[in-house]
């Protein structure tokens, strides 16, 4: 997904090593970037790209005229099963195929206004009703959209304006009763009875509460550092000529303070499983939702009712502001690029996206330097081998041009602020030369390959005289006259992005309305570069907890930070996920570094046990076992000894086992599942250790068959027994526990144990607080529980909830 699709990708590296001896030594041995670039792309064939448009071919990312339809039945099947959130994703994926001002595009957007009516969505209703008119709505169908219109300012309380449609209606009517293709006397029937809900409403005195104002004042930094834009003021810029920059604590920091609050400067949404329509099992047009269906490409809110770009069936927005947006920073220049972008992977795409937003700042001095590295070939970026000069550069004072330059540390400006710009992030690191010459080499020719593509976009926009200003428009000369030095812009984002990018993840909460406990689950969402979050430094048992709304990442105090400590997060390998050996590999190949952190430190000096939540233990006497092809038990008086393959074995069908309860599970028929996960706990018990993360997930499952028949103490118990596994894997206070703590909250609730209920929301509290502050969906919900508990008056809900 991050790197090129795997066809590309071994189509190049067989290209890699079909090459003389000569020429790859002279790419390895390249000393700037500019060189691997210029070396790479000069052998870039017009048969590779041939070969690389074939690939880009297969995925279906323009507007085809026959979706509208299909999908517009297709939703309407979903609608018909009350699938309403269903239905409105299919109609979406209508509108993104469906051309702009068509009939087809105004009756996905109606058909779409009907399931969010359903759906409570009122506002983003009336937005469709309002997009259905605009793109064409068919007068013939008018009415039945104008009675919706109607129907839905009537239920949100918006009295005058439901009379006036009304009102209108009721006139066009009279003037051309013809108009109504439907019987008159129905929808005289439906005026009527839309009539005695307004009087209804109007009799009674009470004004709907304004919706609950998500207020983010809360979500904001105490007090915004001076240094670093985005970051609090309770930490500092550090810089160390072996450690690289790194941030430290100014005063004591307690656990879930705010530390940083910074949106993406560049996000790119994942796109899930894309299929190439080759590879496409069924149709060509498929009613899989994916998280480019469910997600906005500009700012990353989940909406049902996308937006879609004008001209491409792929990039779709929540709201007309955000296409808008995106059309003038980038999209204007992708638009018409989406396969190739999908064959080339994300990472490429970052890439492209940062040298186009580059053109909007101050690029002066960026420009300058990149010219400096594509023309003198001895000035070197501030990671190469010129260590002297590197370390000048990052430590005082700069001679150029006999001035003084004043730059403290890389990526900060004159005045020594660093921000959350494009010079910040050009001065993350490449780590030129830990990759290998292959992996420059396919970065290389896949950016010259894009570059070579917006080349010959740019020369058919500006040689075809196009009727869309927009298309004119679409490639601004500047950037196609230094091609070469946007390309090797664009090389060093891909070898950053390594190191730099940041997995962008939402909690996804599974299961259906019937199931009263919900799961949540952690999905990587999107890709994104965050230059004030790259400043920390990895821990693998961090004291800081990540997480995201939208495209903006927060970063809290996890745990108490004393004064001169350093603010540490997790690159991904964390060890409550991960082995020690497993997470030193990872680091070591990914980003280029041993870790030394207090766990790796300590459990490299522990005999390899391994951790509680991956042993087995004996089958007579419960003690773990030890040892690796052939374990023994570790109580001296028992012999007991079993092969590790045997064990993982048993674990494997156990496994299918747990698979099979949890597919009852999930078609409702409860008793068989609980039968069979009883007897899966009890084949877990003779030989895997309490805290067996197998043992946790069976408990967990129990617990939600328990619930589902509404045996609260029961799903407690077992909840609880699951909270055991958690809490020794995951820790006490960490965002799983949160997570667990809720679940068990909601069971109490269920069940009106109220004082365990109301005990359980307090930790549950406490803990969310750390990871998600005050405003997060869990702890509002958690607090609206608890009001509802103590009978207190119900906090007020805003009318769509
Ligand atoms: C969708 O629109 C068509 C055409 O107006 C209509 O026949 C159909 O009933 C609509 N479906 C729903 C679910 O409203
Ligand atoms: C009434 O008819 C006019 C002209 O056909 C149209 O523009 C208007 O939107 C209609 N109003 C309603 C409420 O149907
Ligand atoms: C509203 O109130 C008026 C007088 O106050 C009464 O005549 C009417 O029947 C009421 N309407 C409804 C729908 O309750
Ligand atoms: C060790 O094994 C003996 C014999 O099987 C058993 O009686 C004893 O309880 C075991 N001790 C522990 C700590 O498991
Ligand atoms: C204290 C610490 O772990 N420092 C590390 C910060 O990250 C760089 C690499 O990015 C390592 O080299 C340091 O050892
Ligand atoms: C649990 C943990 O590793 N906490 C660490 C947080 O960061 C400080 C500063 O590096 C460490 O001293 C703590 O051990
Ligand atoms: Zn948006
Ligand atoms: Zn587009
Ligand atoms: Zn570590
Ligand atoms: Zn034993």
């Amino acid at each position: 997904m991050d790197l090129p699709v795997d066809e590309w990708k071994s189509y190049l590296l067989e290209k890699w090593s079909l090459l003389p001896i000569s020429v790859r030594l002279a790419i390895s041995t390249a000393k700037t970037l500019s060189d691997v670039f210029l070396l790479s792309s000069s052998l870039l064939q017009p048969e590779d790209e041939m070969f690389l448009k074939r690939l880009s071919r297969g995925y279906l990312v323009g507007k085809d005229p026959g979706a509208p339809l299909f999908y517009r039945e297709e939703g309407n099947k979903k609608f018909q099963e009350k699938d309403y959130a269903g239905a409105a994703v299919l109609y979406s994926k209508g509108v993104s195929h469906s051309k702009p001002n068509t009939e087809d595009i105004s009756l996905c957007y109606a058909n779409r206004s009907a399931a969010l009516f359903h759906l409570g969505q009122y506002e983003t209703c009336l937005k469709d009703i309002i997009k259905a008119q605009t793109h064409g709505y068919p007068e013939r169908l008018q009415p039945k959209i104008m009675l919706r219109k109607a129907e839905c300012l009537v239920t949100m309380g918006r009295l005058q304006e439901a009379s006036q449609t009304i009102s209108d209606l009721e006139s066009n009517f009279t003037a051309k009763p013809a108009l109504a293709d439907s019987p008159f006397q129905s929808l005289q029937r439906n005026l009527h009875h839309l009539k005695m809900k307004i009087q209804e409403k109007k009799n009674l005195t009470e004004t709907f509460p304004a919706a609950l104002a998500k207020a983010f004042e809360d979500m904001d930094l105490r007090e915004e550092n001076e240094q670093i834009s985005s970051a609090s003021s309770s930490v500092t810029l550090c810089t160390d000529p072996l450690k690289g920059r790194y941030l430290i604590a100014t005063k004591d920091i307690l656990p879930g303070e705010l530390l940083v609050k910074e949106a993406a400067f560049v996000s790119v949404l994942n796109p899930g499983e894309v299929q190439p329509l080759h590879q496409a099992l069924d149709s060509k047009w498929s009613t899989r939702v994916t998280n480019g269906d469910l997600y906005c490409h500009q700012c990353l809110k989940h909406t049902l009712a996308t937006v879609p770009c004008d001209g491409c069936s792929y990039a779709k927005y929540c709201s007309q502001e955000c296409m808008q947006q995106a059309w003038e920073l980038y999209h204007r220049i992708e638009c018409s690029l989406g396969g190739l972008l999908l064959t080339l992977g994300v990472f490429c795409h970052i890439a492209l996206r940062l040298t186009l937003l580059a053109r909007f700042e101050d690029a002066g001095e960026i420009i300058r330097k990149l010219c400096d590295e594509t023309s003198h070939k001895d000035i070197y970026l501030p990671e190469s081998k010129n260590m002297v000069k590197t370390l000048n550069y990052g430590q005082g004072e700069n001679e150029e041009n006999g001035k003084i330059v004043q730059t403290p540390i890389p990526g900060c400006d004159v005045n020594g602020k660093y921000e959350n710009n494009y010079y910040a992030v050009f001065n993350l690191l490449p780590h030129t030369e830990n990759h290998s010459p292959e992996h420059k080499f396919l970065c290389a020719l896949s950016v010259s390959a894009l570059c070579r593509q917006l080349e010959a976009a740019s020369l058919q926009a500006l040689t075809t005289n196009l009727e869309s200003s927009k298309l004119k428009a679409a490639v601004t000369p500047e950037f196609c006259s230094d091609l070469d030095i946007w390309g090797v812009a664009m090389l060093r984002h891909m070898l950053q992005l390594q190191c730099n990018a940041q997995a962008i993840t939402t909690i996804q909460h599974t299961g259906s309305k019937e199931n009263i406990i919900t799961d949540s689950r952690q999905v990587r969402l999107a890709t994104g570069i965050f230059p004030v979050v790259s400043l920390l430094n990895h821990s693998c048992s961090p004291n800081t907890s990540v997480s995201f709304i939208s495209n903006v990442a927060t970063i809290r105090a996890s745990q108490q930070i004393g004064k001169g400590q350093e603010i540490l997060h997790c690159y991904g390998p964390h060890e409550s996920r991960m082995g020690v050996a497993e997470r030193q590999q990872k680091l070591r190949s990914q980003y280029f570094f041993d870790c030394n952190c207090p766990a790796c430190q300590t459990e490299a000096h522990r005999v390899a046990a391994g951790p509680r939540w991956e042993a087995f233990c004996c089958n007579s006497c419960r003690a773990p076992m030890q040892g690796d092809d052939v374990l023994s038990c570790g109580n001296r008086s028992c012999t007991e000894s079993m092969s590790r393959d045997h064990l993982v074995s048993r674990l494997q069908n156990l496994q299918q086992q747990v698979d099979m309860a949890q597919k009852l599970l999930r078609n409702g028929k409860l008793e068989p599942a609980i039968r069979r996960l009883l007897g899966c706990r009890h084949d877990a018990e003779s030989f895997l250790s309490a805290e067996h993360t197998m043992v946790g997930e069976i408990e967990d499952d129990l617990a939600q068959a328990y619930a589902a028949l509404g045996d609260w103490q029961k799903s407690a118990t077992h909840l609880q027994r699951s909270l055991q596994v958690v809490e020794v894997r995951h820790g006490p206070c960490s965002v799983e526990m949160g997570h667990e703590l809720f679940k068990l909250a909601q069971i109490f609730f269920s069940g009106f144990a109220i004082s365990e209920a109301l005990n359980t929301i307090e930790k549950a509290e406490k803990v969310l607080l750390v990871h998600y502050g005050p405003w997060h969906d869990d702890i509002q919900e958690l607090q609206k529980m608890k009001s509802c508990l103590l009978d207190l008056p119900p906090i007020p809900v805003g009318p769509s909830m």
